[in-house]
C-alpha cells in the first residue's frame, strides 16, 4: 500500500523562519548575517541545535558547510542533499537562501513526526558564502564541495580589510573536514527573487537553469588635483570618466538586448575628499544573460567603452573579469521529478530560468540538480522589503519533500 506522504507544517515552518530572522536583525525588518560574521556564526548554531532536535546528525567540511544527515535504509548510498544558504546581503531579506535551508529542516522534521524512513540518507545543507559579500565573489561552499575551488584560490579569499576566509572559519568554529558521503541528486527551494510567478499568480516554479553570471572590476585612473585651482579642461577626473563609462555601458548593452541585465553596485573613489579631484575610482559591474555568445559581446561592448570614455576624460583604465558562471542547464529527469511531483499534487506551476545564481549552479557539476521557486511579493529581493506568502512557501516545501522522497526510493 503507498505510504501517504507526510504534509508538512506550515505554521512550524514560518516560526522558523520568524525566528531565524531575529539573528541580525535590521531596524526595518531585513537581516544583515554577513558569511562568516559573529551574526553568521549565531545563525549556524540555531541551524545546528534544531536539526539535532530533528534527528540529524551534524557533519562541517573544509569550507564550513553545514550538512544536518537523516540515515537512511541504505546508509552507504548515495544521498539525497537539499538546502541553500543562511548568509545574507548587507541589507538582505528574510527568505533569499534562508527559505531552502529551513524548507530542508522542516522536511527532516515532517519524517521524524511521521516516523518515516527512507532507503537513501537525506542531508540538508547550509552552504558557506553563497552572496559573496564579505569574500567576493559568491558560491565559495558550494564551489569547494563541487572540487571548483583550488588550494590557492582559498589560501587567497579575503575580506577588503584583509581577514582570510580560512582564518575567519577557524575563528567561528567551523572549519571541519571534507564529508564522507557521495550525492545522488540535490534538489534546491528559493524565493524565485523576480516577478515572473507572482504575476502568472502560481505558488512555485520549476526551474530548469540559470543564466550566466560575470562580474568586472573596472580600475580608473586620472590625476588627483585640486578642487578649487584646476580648471575643468585640465583635470583627468577618474569618477567623471567612470560615470560615462557607467552611462554608455548601459546605453549600449541594452541596445544589443533589452532583456541584458548590467549592474554597477560598488564604487570606491580615491581620496575620497571633497575638495580633491579623485585620481582613482574602481566600481564593479554584474553582467548576466542566458546566451554565452550575448555575454561575449556585452564583455568586448564593456572593455571597449571603458577605454573610449576613459580615453575621452584624459584617464587610463584597465576593467578585469573576475568571476564567470557559464549559463547552467539542471538535469532533465530531475526537472521532470520537479514537474511531475507537482502536478501528482494538481499544483500549478511553469519552467522557468532562474534570473539569480543559486549554490544549484555549482552542484549541478558533480550531481543531477533541479531547483523550486516560490513566489514572492514584486519579485524584490535583495532588499528589506524582501517577502514570501506563508501559502507559497510551505507549498514549495511540501514539493520539495515530495520530491526527495521519490528521489530517495532505491527501486
Ligand atoms: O547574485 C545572485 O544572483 C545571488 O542572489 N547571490
Ligand atoms: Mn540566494
Ligand atoms: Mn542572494
Amino acid at each position: 500500500m503507498k505510504q501517504e506522504t507526510p504534509r508538512i507544517d506550515s505554521q512550524r515552518l514560518w516560526e522558523s523562519l520568524e525566528d531565524m530572522a531575529c539573528i541580525g536583525a535590521l531596524p526595518s525588518g531585513g537581516c544583515r548575517r554577513l558569511s562568516l560574521s559573529d551574526e553568521d556564526q549565531a545563525a549556524r548554531d540555531v541551524f545546528a541545535e534544531w536539526c539535532r532536535e530533528a534527528g540529524c546528525e551534524m557533519h562541517v567540511d573544509g569550507f564550513g558547510n553545514q550538512f544536518a544527515v537523516r540515515t537512511g535504509r541504505v546508509p552507504n548510498a548515495p544521498l539525497v542533499l537539499f538546502g541553500s544558504h543562511l548568509d545574507t546581503q548587507p541589507n538582505g531579506g528574510r527568505y533569499d537562501g534562508i527559505y531552502g535551508v529551513l524548507a530542508g529542516l522542516e522536511l527532516m522534521r515532517t519524517l521524524a513526526v511521521n516516523g518515516v524512513e527512507t532507503d537513501r540518507s537525506l542531508a540538508v545543507v547550509n552552504w558557506t558564502n553563497e552572496e559573496g559579500v564579505r569574500f567576493s565573489p559568491g558560491l565559495t561552499g558550494s564551489k569547494g564541495f563541487a572540487g571548483a575551488i583550488s588550494e590557492e584560490e582559498l589560501g587567497a579569499l579575503k575580506t577588503p580589510e584583509g581577514a582570510s576566509f580560512l582564518s575567519e572559519l577557524e575563528r567561528i568554529g567551523y572549519l571541519g573536514r571534507p564529508p564522507a558521503f557521495k550525492v545522488a541528486s540535490y534538489f534546491e527551494a528559493h524565493i524565485e527573487q523576480g516577478p515572473i510567478l507572482e504575476a502568472a499568480e502560481l505558488s512555485v516554479g520549476v526551474v530548469n537553469g540559470v543564466q550566466g553570471v560575470r562580474w568586472f572590476e573596472v580600475v580608473v585612473t586620472g590625476a588627483d588635483r585640486h578642487a578649487g585651482t584646476t580648471p575643468m579642461s585640465m583635470r583627468a577626473d577618474s569618477y567623471m570618466a567612470s560615470a560615462r563609462i557607467a552611462l554608455a555601458v548601459r546605453e549600449r548593452l541594452l541596445a544589443l538586448t533589452p532583456d541584458i541585465r548590467v549592474t554597477i553596485g560598488r564604487v570606491d573613489v580615491k581620496p575620497g575628499s571633497v575638495n580633491t579631484v579623485p585620481g582613482e575610482t574602481t566600481f564593479s559591474i554584474d553582467l548576466r544573460h542566458p546566451s554565452t555568445e550575448i555575454l561575449d559581446e556585452a564583455e568586448a561592448l564593456i572593455k571597449a567603452l571603458a577605454t573610449q570614455e576613459a580615453t575621452a576624460e584624459a584617464c587610463a583604465v584597465r576593467t578585469v573579469r573576475t568571476f564567470n558562471l557559464p549559463p547552467v542547464r539542471f538535469n532533465a529527469g530531475c526537472v521532470e521529478l520537479v514537474a511531475s511531483m507537482a502536478q501528482a499534487a494538481s499544483l500549478p506551476t511553469i519552467e522557468m530560468v532562474s534570473g539569480a545564481m543559486h549554490d544549484a549552479c555549482a552542484l549541478s557539476t558533480v550531481a543531477p540538480t533541479a531547483m523550486i521557486f516560490t513566489a514572492c511579493r514584486g519579485g524584490i529581493s535583495h532588499s528589506e522589503d524582501e517577502f514570501a506568502e506563508p501559502e507559497d512557501l510551505a507549498a514549495g516545501c511540501q514539493l520539495l519533500l515530495d520530491v526527495v522522497l521519490s528521489a530517495a526510493r532505491i527501486v
